[in-house]
């Protein structure tokens, strides 16, 4: 695919977020957040890392905007430590000024290189504080008012320089993973062996329904006072893989898939374009999904400017029998990476959940236009890890064929959706600019188009994939 079909304006570049490439975390007056602490538990982390040092970005703001510029982006989407800004985090604690004069100059030097910043208010590390003072996103009242404060601070403090505000990073990942399986900071969970405390049937649906108030309540702020004079827009990203029946024959795989996309998406969208969740989730549920009361339904109905999609890849879906599991979260079904003949959805990867698929991609964004009626998108994130590649020697790792190649063909599955489906798709952000701290796998799965010496002083290596996403947005995108 080489034509160009998509528009000139057309919005290119990678992502990061903070606590993954930052580290500095004490430095300039930044306090804990729960990803600092949650680190410190021994067996959370599966190399035992933090993001203490990650890629020193902190230190590095220039070169990473160096970096940006040798690859041609035209939009770097990064995310704001909460913790640098407001260190104790609430809406009477005090705004660390030198917090927000780091971003601020970023930012600036950002558009000095001719590089629109994209700002993720809210990329899962939440003040500690706030956890430890009254639970966190567990608390509707508190984190409600907190948020919409933080995310006010930012706005004032950026003004016109920045077009695109996203509130929530995958509020899924908070919800299921922080509160159902216990993976992720804050790590509650039902199991007693993991954590002292929490309830996986409950916890997760709580979190999420306070996330979108939080997103409600942030949106509502922008708009009221920031956005005619500021002229930005503000979504949420959410993320959500494509589904392919186990057995296609089987209705009931077929219906499974549908309900999966519910669970995972439209637990999010539906609130955020109608206002009211997912019928297949309320019948599954029941009164442990919380309800909008009717101004809280209005105030989120309508509230994305544009839909910040991240996506990775595909699964094989099958229908389960029987009692519904109280903890489960994804709408009583099997995820599996074999179709029913044993065929796999995709090659394996260095993230046992993640198997490259990219027509699921052009497939997904039609579902997405088609349900919520034709959305602006905006691809916040997608990418992929590669197997075995911390193993490889360098000369190896730079030559990553089969990025290059993921990257290649998603990239062709988007131009797809918005030249043959009408899909109205007009930005795309690569994860990840660079290798940096993945979470609970720590720095032994790296998803960067640029290699990360995290023994070597972080010093930075393009690979092969840091030159051809801009290739491939070259032929695709429209001269004039
Ligand atoms: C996203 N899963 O996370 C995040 O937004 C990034 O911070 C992260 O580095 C990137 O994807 C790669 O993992 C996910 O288990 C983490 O399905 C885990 C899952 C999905 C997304």
């Amino acid at each position: 695919m080489t034509e160009a079909v998509l528009p000139k304006d057309f919005v290119w570049g990678f992502a990061t977020a903070s606590y993954q490439v930052e580290g500095a975390p004490h430095e300039d007056g930044r306090a804990d957040s729960i990803w600092d602490t949650f680190c410190r538990i021994p067996g959370k982390i599966a190399d035992a890392s933090s993001g203490d040092v990650a890629c020193d970005s902190y230190h590095r703001q220039n070169e990473d905007i160096e970096l940006l510029k040798s690859t041609g982006a035209r939009a770097y989407r990064f995310s704001i430590s909460w913790s640098r800004v407001i260190p104790l985090g609430g809406r009477n604690d005090p705004v660390n000024e030198k917090g927000i004069a780091h971003y601020v100059k970023f930012v600036d030097d950002l558009l000095a290189a001719g590089i629109q910043p994209m700002i993720t208010l809210f990329h899962w590390d939440l003040p500690d504080n706030l956890d430890k003072r009254y639970g966190g996103l567990l608390n509707k009242e508190e984190f409600v008012a907190d948020f919409a404060n933080y995310a006010k601070t930012m706005f004032k403090a950026m003004g016109s320089r920045v077009k695109f505000w996203i509130t929530f990073n995958e509020p899924w990942c908070s919800a299921i993973l922080g509160y159902n399986t216990g993976l992720f900071a804050p790590g509650r969970c039902s199991n007693r062996n993991k954590s002292e405390c929490g309830d996986s049937s409950r916890e997760c649906w709580i979190v999420g329904h306070n996330l979108l108030l939080a997103h409600a309540h942030a949106v509502k702020v922008y708009r009221e006072e920031f956005k005619a004079q500021d002229g930005g827009q503000i979504g949420i990203t959410l993320n959500g893989d494509w589904t392919e029946p186990w057995d296609p024959e089987d209705l009931q795989d077929v219906e499974a898939c549908e309900r999966k996309l519910e669970f995972a998406i439209s637990w999010f969208a539906d609130p955020v374009y109608f206002g009211r969740y997912p019928e297949s989730m309320v019948k599954q549920l029941g009164d442990r999904l919380p309800k909008f009361t009717e101004e809280e339904a209005a105030l989120l109905k309508g509230s994305n400017d544009f839909y910040g999609m991240n996506h990775y890849c595909a699964n094989y879906i099958k229908h389960k029998e029987g009692p519904v599991d109280p903890n489960d979260f994804s709408g009583h079904l099997e995820l599996l990476m074999e179709d029913k003949n044993g065929k796999s959805i995709g090659p394996e990867t260095q993230s046992v959940w993640l198997r490259p698929h990219a027509i699921g991609f052009r497939k997904l964004m039609k579902w997405l236009s088609d349900r919520y009626g034709k959305p602006t998108i905006y691809v916040t994130e997608n990418g992929t890890s590669l197997k075995g590649e911390n193993d490889l020697p360098l000369e190896k790792i730079l030559d990553d064929e089969f990025r290059a190649q993921y990257f290649r063909d998603y990239i062709g599955a988007l131009a797809d959706a918005y030249s043959k489906d009408g899909v109205d798709v007009r930005g795309y952000m690569a994860w990840s600019l660079m290798d940096n701290f993945e979470w609970a796998e720590g720095y032994e799965t790296r998803f960067g188009v640029t290699y990360v010496d995290y023994k070597g002083g972080q010093k930075r290596y393009p690979k092969k994939s840091a030159k051809v996403v801009g290739e491939v947005f070259d032929k695709l995108i429209k001269k004039e």
